[in-house]
């Protein structure tokens, strides 16, 4: 809302990421307190890890070899995470915005402050005039909270979550396809399946650890294809590479399709037995011959055909996806018919068969189960379904009319926001302004607010324009449970108790609640209470968790949902027998014909751009920006195109080039490889300001899952100047840096 001022900049802009924060002598020399087994706090993996603690701080850790998804086994985000406890730039203590930038504040005062301008806004503009975003990298225990904070307390139908531009593409065709939404499979089923089709997904840099899986298939004789417009490090050791043009994935899924129809390779009595729609579809692929297939995608003929060869015909096979086909205005669509080559084989519900869309955050999957979106009850249940609505509002003991209806989703708020509609807005564990399509656009939106809170333990780019931060909890600082991306709940532990005057999240969310009234429905003495009222929640819902608890979590490295009575085993492999989750307990084909991004390239801006991640950092970068290790990794952000283009623009490697869309520019430097298609450019998007990729992207959201298009929108680029003799940031050298801790 205001203009940032000197006090409000970090340690690490003056003096960079901080390397470590050990004594003299080391952390070393000195014992640990105790190890505490938990999880990691970055990607959907969720390894295992044991963090050392000294003193109520992390200071490093061991490997956890017991627990079977990772054997001890971490990424250069898992050996590092340690470090963002303790960090210098960790909030302290409640910040309120003065005139000359943000001043510490007690709770009181805080807290206050944020009651006082819900009732203000609300009173004057009605309750969905005050919004509220959450996240998936918090846990189930919090995902169920914030739901219920917003339907019970704020009584606002707007309350969304970041999942919002990651696994709801994927979520809304999951659903669609098969009655539920959640990978089909076991990790432990990859190494058992003879073909595995990765789509859209960077496994080595998103899911590090997955690899180690990918890597047992082949080792067993699989064929690996992998389907991305760069050749991504998994890409290189596959048997088939087909290098998409961005935005073209259901045309060639269709393709595929139309040459196992035509070899025969499809499952008759499969199809007949357990599925619909397989006409409709058989129908529509019929047009998609291989010459056809390659005009739309770029993907040589004799490639589509070796695919549907190495897939067709395989005894065992699973399909492999993530953001790649999701991040489209045809996102559904993409996933959808991708689903269809797993449908039409049968090869799903049996060891090493089936079906998984990778997701992306830590709590990904629980974070989109428990009520934390706009049109979700917990367990998964349905806001628009008067049944499910009945169900929750007798379990809250409210009257059914007096739950908020379904709201705007996270995208649609900031339109909101602009057009002058939402005055209020609550936000934690999210980073919109870093992660939002069209930058500009939310920076513009933010400052329209009249209130703006923001709950993080780090001062994140979007907390500095709020009116209120409150210090919120990192993941080791509280306790709670996670669902991995195979479906497992596992347990966080405690390891530390947060710093100076930060609080837990759950309690600022039930302080907040009870200021306005609530007090009685948010009466919680520590999060194994709120889990045991989700899990009562989940009973008999889409997503039932009514049968765990913690003591049942902690004896069985976690459980796989469903898991409906306190005797049940948990469900690691969906669709066993081929019982799907609609209520015929079929599963649905589903016919789309291509469709063309909501921006294609065109004579003003030729060439795709295209955006995500690299291995060192993660998301907006609030996290991993901070770590000395990561950043030296990949200090800034680059523009990958290939040399053929480089050649034709006059860029060597490393010179600054400006690339530039219909809605903004950024200047960074040229990296050039071999390993991206020529009209292709990709740029990660873990940085802010004037380098941020969302400053390009594209708003356009798919009509179902309401997802952007953060995969493809069109730009051209420019060479600004030649490569610098001298890195384009020096930061302080390493002994300045370790004496200039907090
Ligand atoms: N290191 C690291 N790991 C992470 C994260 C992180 O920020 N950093 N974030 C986590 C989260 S929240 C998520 S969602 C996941 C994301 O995991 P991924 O989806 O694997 O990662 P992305 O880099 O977003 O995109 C994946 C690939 O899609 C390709 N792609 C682009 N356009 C297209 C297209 O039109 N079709 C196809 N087939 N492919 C295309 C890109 O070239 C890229 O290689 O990673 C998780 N893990
Ligand atoms: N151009 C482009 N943009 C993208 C993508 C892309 O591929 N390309 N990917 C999209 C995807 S898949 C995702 S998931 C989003 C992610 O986008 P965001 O969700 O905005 O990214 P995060 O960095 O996770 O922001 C989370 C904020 O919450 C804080 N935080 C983390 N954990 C907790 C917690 O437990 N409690 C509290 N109180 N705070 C916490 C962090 O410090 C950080 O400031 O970005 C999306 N944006
Ligand atoms: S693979 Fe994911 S969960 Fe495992 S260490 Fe790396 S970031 Fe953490
Ligand atoms: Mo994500």
């Amino acid at each position: 809302m205001a203009t940032l001022t000197q006090s409000d900049s970090c340690y690490t802009e003056q003096f960079g990421p901080t390397l470590s924060f050990a004594p003299a002598g080391g952390w070393g020399s000195r014992q640990p307190d105790k190890l505490v087994k938990t999880h990691c706090c970055f990607c959907g993996v969720q390894c295992g890890i044991q963090l050392k603690v000294s003193d109520n701080k992390v200071v490093g850790f061991e490997p956890w070899e017991e627990f079977p998804v990772n054997q001890g086994k971490l990424c250069p985000k898992g050996v590092k995470r340690y470090l963002q406890n303790d960090h210098p730039d960790r909030l302290l203590t409640p910040l309120v915005r003065t005139d000359s930038g943000f001043r510490a504040a007690t709770w009181d005062e805080a807290l206050s402050k944020t009651v006082a301008a819900i009732k203000s806004i609300q009173g004057k503009f009605g309750k969905d005039a005050f919004a509220f975003l959450g996240g998936a990298s918090m846990t189930n225990e919090k995902a169920y909270l914030n739901g219920k904070f917003a339907r019970l307390a704020l009584q606002t139908a707007n309350i969304d979550y970041n999942g919002r531009l990651c696994m709801v593409s994927a979520g809304a065709a999951n659903r669609m396809a098969f009655g539920v939404d959640r990978a089909a499979n076991p990790w432990s089923d990859i190494p058992l399946a003879k073909a595995l089709l990765i789509t859209g997904a960077n496994i080595a840099e998103c899911f590090p650890i997955l690899t180690d899986h990918v890597w047992r298939a082949r080792d067993h004789g699989a064929k690996i294809i992998v389907i991305d417009p760069r050749i991504t490090p998994i890409a290189r050791t596959a048997d088939l590479f087909l290098p998409v043009r961005p935005g073209r994935d259901s045309a060639l899924a269709n393709g595929i399709l139309h040459v196992m129809i035509e070899r025969g390779w499809i499952d008759e009595a499969f199809i007949a037995a357990h599925t619909h729609d397989f006409d409709k579809v058989r129908a529509l692929v019929a047009k998609y011959t291989p010459a056809l297939t390659e005009r739309i995608t770029g993907v040589p003929a004799a490639s589509i055909v070796k695919a549907a060869e190495i897939w067709g015909p395989a005894e065992t096979s699973m399909l492999l996806h993530a953001r790649g086909i999701e991040h489209h205005t045809k996102g559904v669509e993409n996933v959808l018919t991708y689903i269809n080559l797993v449908l039409a084989t049968g090869r799903i519900g049996k060891p090493g068969c089936g079906y998984g869309t990778i997701t992306g955050q830590g709590n990904g999957q629980g974070g989109r189960e428990h009520g934390q979106r706009c049109n979700q009850l917990p367990g998964g249940r349905d806001i628009n379904k008067p049944e499910h609505r009945e169900f929750i509002a007798k379990f809250w003991g409210v009257p059914e009319p007096e739950l908020p209806k379904q709201g705007l989703t996270a995208c649609e708020i900031m339109d909101a926001i602009e057009r002058g509609e939402i005055k209020g807005l609550l936000s934690i564990s999210f980073n919109p302004l870093v992660s939002i399509p069209d930058a500009s656009r939310t920076r513009a939106a933010l400052e329209k607010l009249e209130f703006l809170g923001c709950i993080d333990f780090f001062l994140s780019e979007t907390a500095r324009h709020a009116d209120v931060v409150l210090a919120g909890s990192l993941q080791e600082e509280d306790e709670g449970t996670v669902t991995t991306g195979e479906g497992r709940c596992v347990r966080l532990r405690n390891s530390v108790s947060p710093p100076g005057d930060a609080r837990v999240d759950w309690q600022i969310i039930c302080d907040l609640a009870a200021r306005l009234g609530n007090a009685a429905a948010f009466n919680y003495a520590r999060p194994k209470e709120i889990f045991d009222e989700l899990a009562a929640a989940s009973k008999g819902g889409p997503i039932d968790y009514s049968g765990m608890s913690y003591e049942r979590l902690e004896q069985n490295f976690g459980i796989f949902w469903p898991c409906p009575a306190p005797e049940h085993p948990g469900t690691p492999r969906l669709f066993e027998g081929g019982e799907f989750h609609h209520p015929d307990g079929r599963a649905k084909f589903h016919a789309f014909d291509y469709r063309p991004p909501a921006e294609d390239v065109d004579a003003q801006f030729p060439l795709f751009f295209t955006s995500g991640r690299v291995v060192s950092q993660y998301l907006s970068g609030t996290q991993t920006r901070r770590i000395g290790a990561l950043v030296e990794q990949y200090p800034e952000p680059l523009c990958e195109m290939h040399p053929r283009l480089a050649a034709k623009l006059g860029v060597k490697d490393r010179d600054l080039v400006r690339v530039s869309t219909r809605r903004g520019e950024i200047t960074v430097p040229a990296q050039v490889v071999t390993s991206i298609r020529p009209d292709t450019v990709f740029v990660p998007y873990h940085w802010p300001g004037r380098k941020s990729a969302n400053l390009l992207t594209n708003r356009a959201l798919d009509p179902i899952s309401k997802i952007p298009e953060f995969k493809v929108c069109a730009c051209k680029v420019e060479k600004v100047a030649d490569a610098p003799a001298q890195p384009a940031r020096q930061f302080p050298a390493r002994s300045q840096r370790a004496a200039s801790t907090r």
